[in-house]
């Protein structure tokens, strides 16, 4: 069947029935005056499902103004007054969830039961950082001798957000919320691909009391309107999530004006995986991990380190597994794996597995394309290489479902190959020695460790990279919050 085909939810067949869609600013639809859009494609099947906004520079620089114009009422909102309109914002988007999910999984080529679990974590995620920012006190006492002295918080005023094809919804509840919960404002510029569940959300939130510019979505090309929003020297934070290379833009224009960034960029994460486990369970899961929404994962596992013994069993169970991973159209209840985001995106990949062959690895599983039948979309098989980890394919980020195997022999091996990185995002270790276990994980250089498993969230736990991973961390915990307060020390002599 075509995405023609397919039966949407009448909710959704209205909301893409408004293409051109508009961005959504101060409450209000915004088109881009000199008439540009930029076509959002179904990634299952090539098909085109809406356009949206290419905004210019000076209206992405008109939606800050709005942003920084809304921000003192919503700041000075009693914080109960504040936490109820954002519990409400939570519940309308779980009651929307299949809408969501479906507008997700339609542009961003995600299975749709993982678009529903990506929209729960956004609610979920708005929930936790408006109980957290309860037992935030505004004034502290400072001890400070013959003096009476305290520190005062306060949010900063209107925060960008840049967010990246991968987890559109999901990331912007990683990013919103706290900035939302402290009494800031927001500005989103969601991916070109991937703008269509931010610009539900926007409309969401002005239906259920959200004030006007609180919520802010520009829509258009990372080049422009991206570029257009980080060069602004009127926000007061800036968040990407995206690539190193765009990452390193963000960073520049933000010290130039010297507003505070935070960057999360890509990974290249080893899975260290000892002699001792369940061979064949342990493979399975990390193909179920590197398979999990095409390998379009920046905390997946994508080097996987074997001791050299289980090594030839290891391979074997991993593509016993592949094999049985049905590829189809994300919407199809019965694919387990949908297309890589965009023909760019596939020939990115495609390109990765030739130059890695081309520097010497063997390609154990897969390698090309898939053919869905009846689709035209961005299909990949899954795949393994094999070699020296100085390949170009074990050193830089692929983004799709290609695992680079080595081998080792010993821990202080596997823990010197799994920091043979330029990345520091998150890694896992794979032992039933639980000391074992606990030191490799914590002599891995990284934000994140997982032991027996990989890709494991929750609200309270810190998440973000180092090195070429990203600058900032803390993401998800009360570290993040923090940082959408600035606090100003006030001193007296008595
Ligand atoms: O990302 P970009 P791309 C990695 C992954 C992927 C590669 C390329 O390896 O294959 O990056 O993806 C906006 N100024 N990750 O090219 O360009 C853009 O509009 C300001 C890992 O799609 O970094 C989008 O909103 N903004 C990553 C966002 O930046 C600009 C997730 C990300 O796009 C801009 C995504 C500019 N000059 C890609 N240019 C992860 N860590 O999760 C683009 N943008």
């Amino acid at each position: 069947s075509t995405i023609t085909q397919i039966e949407l939810l009448p909710e959704v067949e209205a909301f893409l029935n408004n293409s051109p869609l508009a961005s959504f600013v101060g409450g209000k639809d915004m088109v881009s005056a000199n008439g540009q859009t930029v076509a959002t494609l179904d990634p299952g099947s090539g098909e085109k499902i809406a356009d949206i906004q290419d905004l210019s520079a000076d209206e992405v620089d008109a939606a800050v103004r709005v942003a920084n114009e809304a921000f003192p009422a919503w700041a000075s909102l009693p914080r109960e007054e504040r936490y109820a309109i954002l519990l409400k914002l939570a519940d309308a988007v779980e009651q929307h969830k299949p809408i969501i999910a479906q507008i997700e999984a339609l542009e961003a080529g995600k299975i749709e039961a993982q678009a529903q679990g990506d929209v729960q974590n956004m609610v979920d995620t708005l929930r936790y950082f408006v109980s957290l920012d309860r037992d935030v006190e505004p004034r502290v006492k400072l001890d400070v001798a013959g003096h009476e002295a305290w520190k005062f918080r306060q949010p900063w005023g209107a925060c960008a957000f840049i967010f990246p094809w991968n987890f559109p919804f999901l990331l912007i509840g990683w990013g919103i919320s706290p900035a939302l919960a402290a009494g800031n404002t927001v500005v989103i510029k969601p991916a070109e691909d991937t703008s269509l569940s931010a610009i539900y959300l926007a409309r969401l939130a002005k239906q259920v009391g959200v004030p006007d510019g609180v919520i802010n979505v520009v829509t258009g090309r990372g080049a422009t309107a991206g570029a257009a929003l980080t060069n602004n020297a009127e926000i007061k934070r800036m968040s990407f999530t995206g690539s190193p290379e765009v990452g390193r833009l963000v960073g520049e224009a933000c010290g130039r004006n010297l507003v505070p960034v935070k960057l999360e960029l890509g990974g290249k994460g080893a899975a260290v995986v000892f002699n001792d486990v369940d061979v064949r369970a342990t493979a399975e899961k990390l193909v179920g991990a590197i398979t999990f929404h095409t390998g379009q994962v920046c905390c997946d596992a994508t080097r996987w380190l074997i001791q050299k013994d289980i090594y030839d069993e290891f391979v074997q169970h991993c593509i016993d597994k592949m094999k049985t991973i049905r590829i189809g159209h994300p919407l199809d209840p019965n694919s387990d794996m949908g297309p890589v985001v965009n023909p760019k995106q596939r020939e990115r990949v495609l390109g990765y597995i030739q130059k890695g062959q081309a520097a010497g690895a063997k390609c154990l599983c897969g390698g090309g394309a898939a053919e869905v039948e009846g689709q035209n979309g961005n299909y990949v098989q899954p795949s393994l290489l094999a070699g020296s980890l100085d390949n170009v394919a074990a050193q830089e980020e692929i983004f799709g479902p290609v695992a680079f195997l080595a081998t080792f022999e010993t821990e202080e091996q596997a823990i010197a190959m799994a920091n043979d990185t330029d990345y520091g995002l998150a890694n896992s270790v794979w032992t039933q020695d639980e000391s074992r276990a606990a030191r490799v994980a914590e002599a891995m250089i990284a934000g994140n460790s997982w032991i027996n498993a990989h890709n494991v969230f929750a609200q309270g736990v810190p998440y973000g990279g180092v090195n070429k991973s990203g600058l900032g961390g803390g993401v998800l915990s009360i570290e993040t919050l923090m940082d959408y307060y600035r606090s100003t020390s006030v001193v007296r002599p008595l």
